[in-house]
């Protein structure tokens, strides 16, 4: 998935798609097409991708069904949902 241009001043579509879904042991990368850095960082602790700099990916596998509510530590009005039933 896309963590889109000009992201930073967006919010439930500064990751695209948003919400996603992924089976139960599936994997999401969120890819950095912005020209600034970004996070995606599960609301609960769940997972945090630390700094993900421009061009940068981060892939996290969801082991268990949940709904993961994440956001952008360093801009928090960015937000998403990665659901996996
Ligand atoms: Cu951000």
């Amino acid at each position: 998935m896309s963590i889109v241009s000009g992201s930073s001043t967006l919010t439930s579509t500064a990751y695209a798609p948003n919400p996603i879904t992924v089976a139960v042991g599936g994997t999401v990368t969120w890819t950095n097409n912005d020209t600034t850095a970004h996070t995606a960082t599960a609301n609960s602790g769940a997972f945090s991708s630390g700094t993900i700099a421009p061009s940068g990916k981060f892939s996290m596998t969801f082991p268990s069904a949940g709904s993961f509510p994440y956001r952008c530590t360093l801009h928090p009005g960015m937000v998403g949902t990665v659901t996996v039933p």
